[in-house]
């Protein structure tokens, strides 16, 4: 009796313990995307991303990054650097180099809501000025 009311008690801490994980997992957002070889950031999907991030949440970018024209002699073919669109400034942390393949990189969002630019810091084809996409942080 008393040994079958201890393992009873053990398997709902574990599952007490297990759930715990599972909330922790689901707080960071993650952001699935393309840097593509014709100079665009991409959706996996394929469209012109835009990114909507809660203030301060933590965030897990996975960037695939496809070499185009030109790239740096670091080897980093692409980069993904976040501006404040009010006056261009960069965003500490988010100055990013991507080199081939799939990288992630573990972020947090800026604490500022506001409206952000992401732009290729890479001279990657002479279509590189157009390398950018929107970014929203809301409260
Ligand atoms: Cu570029």
């Amino acid at each position: 009796m008393n040994a079958g009311a201890t393992s009873c008690l053990c398997v709902i801490g574990l599952a007490l313990a297990m759930g715990g994980v599972q909330v922790a997992q689901a707080q960071v957002h993650l952001i699935e995307l393309v840097a593509d070889k014709d100079s665009r950031y991409k959706s996996p999907t394929g469209g012109k991303p835009e990114i909507y991030l809660k203030a301060g949440e933590p965030v897990l970018l996975r960037v695939t990054a496809r070499r185009g024209k030109s790239w740096n002699r670091d080897g980093s073919i692409h980069g993904f650097a976040l501006l404040r669109v009010a006056d261009r400034s960069k965003v500490t942390d988010w100055n990013l180099l991507l080199r081939p393949g799939t990288q992630e990189f573990n972020l947090t969002a800026p604490v500022e809501p506001g409206e952000y630019v992401v732009v290729c810091t890479v001279i990657c084809s002479e279509e590189h000025e157009g390398m950018n996409m929107r970014l929203v942080v809301v409260p």
